[in-house]
């Protein structure tokens, strides 16, 4: 997908390679900043991606084809309170083994027609949506062969990826008049995204950078067209949860049905990110928070407000706000735990430099920060409000599964590291 993007969209190209030269610019400097050699293997392939799909018909499919790739949808985003008529989901890998060896994500919409107001406009939508096929028919069979026979073999597999690489190719050719698209692009530019056209083509990818306000400045100085702000925290001595910038989607000629002429659609662009720890449900609360305050506050206002958010690995660890891998300090002699209650307080064994604690790397998205990245590539739109409510339970029906709890997944590996060490502390003890 990546060599797909980067021959179709050569500014990806040129993201890279300057995200490249960041990262390497910042190891050279800080070579502990990764949190170990796993992170340190996992940077040059880390990447999320993002999608957006019209019936439900389509995502329950996507689900059952990111399946087999070891892809489970996580967390619920309602990005209808920004004014973006979609819901969403991450698919990635949820074991920490799995993240390890390639944390690829897929950011996946699925447009709201009932946010579409208008009954002519929203049959027409639907009616355009249930005409197209968006996974050829070799990769649903793969999927189905892998669902029943419980895997694919090599040659299946590689089948498998080119036939469903199909799926996220662009497509030059809408299925859609002129006229149709314009009615429906001047409803939301994102309608006619989703609707207009055979497939739900990639819209970007994301590589991972160590230091976003280089890489963004870096941007800026090789002609990109950066958006002008970076979404989420500040900067920070510690990295919190995400930020992310992206350069403009481009314009991309398009050729519309039936003869009604040429035109042209932006859709795909660029995006980087730099993550840092995951965040407890307080360590959110008080995110939330500060973040709302900041907006209220207006621009600039960010790095002031997030002063209250503590900003030192073991003060957000003791103040219970991120969440981190607990393990026993390689090289200590098994003696040094001798008389060690291996049911002490973790903080305390800490305290006792017996144990390390690792942050874990946040792996999610942030609805605010999403929409931020959704607004800036619908160019020139007026800004659209929705009286909706998060529909997940909806959401869940189409997908045909619960999403899964990002905060239960990074509790339970923080609670088995714990598990683990205590359990080598009374071997050790015994
Ligand atoms: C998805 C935008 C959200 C992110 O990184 O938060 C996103 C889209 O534009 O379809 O990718
Ligand atoms: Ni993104």
């Amino acid at each position: 997908m990546s060599q797909l993007y980067r021959a179709e969209v050569p500014q990806y190209g040129t993201l890279l390679s300057l995200v490249a030269a960041v990262n390497a610019q910042v190891l050279r400097e800080q070579p502990d900043v990764l949190a170990g050699p796993a992170e340190a293997a996992r940077l040059e392939v880390e990447r999320h991606g993002a999608i957006r799909l019209g019936t439900a018909e389509e995502l329950h499919t996507m689900r059952r084809v990111f399946a087999v790739m070891g892809m489970q949808p996580v967390g619920y985003y309602d990005l209808s309170v920004a004014g973006v008529p979609v819901h969403s989901t991450a698919f990635r890998p949820v074991d920490p083994a799995a993240l390890a060896a390639n944390p690829f994500r897929v950011f996946t919409s699925l447009l709201r027609l009932d946010l579409i107001e208008d009954p002519a406009l929203r049959q027409l939508a639907r009616d355009t949506l249930a005409r197209r096929r968006i996974f050829t028919p070799q990769a649903l069979a793969l999927t189905t062969r892998w669902e029943t026979a419980g895997g694919l073999d090599e040659a299946e597999a590689e089948a498998f990826v080119q036939e469903v690489l199909n799926t996220f190719r662009w497509h030059r050719s809408a299925t859609v008049t002129q006229p149709e698209y314009q009615r429906l692009s001047a409803a939301h530019r994102l309608l006619a995204d989703v609707v207009c056209f055979p497939g739900p083509h990639i819209n970007h990818l994301t590589p991972r950078t160590l230091d976003i306000d280089a890489a963004q400045a870096e941007m800026q100085r090789r002609g990109l067209p950066a958006k002008e702000v970076i979404e989420g925290p500040p900067r920070r001595q510690v990295p919190i949860l995400l930020r992310q910038t992206s350069f403009k989607a481009l314009n991309e000629p398009v050729r519309f049905a039936g003869d009604s002429g040429d035109g042209a659609h932006t859709a795909r662009f660029g995006e980087i990110e730099q993550r840092g720890l995951a965040l407890t449900r307080a360590g959110r609360a008080l995110y939330d928070t500060l973040l709302q305050r900041a907006r209220q506050a207006g621009p600039g206002a960010l790095a002031q407000v997030f002063t209250e958010f503590p900003d030192d690995l073991d003060a957000l660890r003791r103040a219970g706000l991120g969440f981190f891998q607990y393990r026993l300090k390689p090289g200590l002699p098994s003696t040094a735990w001798a008389g060690v209650n291996p049911d002490a307080e973790v903080h305390t064994l800490v305290d006792q430099g017996l144990v390390q604690a690792l942050p874990i790397t946040y792996e999610d998205f942030l609805p605010v920060s999403a929409a931020g990245i959704f607004q800036s590539n619908l160019a020139g739109d007026a800004a659209v409000r929705y009286d909706a409510q998060a529909a997940q339970a909806e959401f869940e029906q189409a997908l045909g599964c619960p999403v899964h709890d990002e905060f239960a997944l990074y509790e339970a590996e923080q609670a088995a590291s714990i598990a683990t060490l205590r359990e080598q502390l009374r071997r050790g003890a015994a």
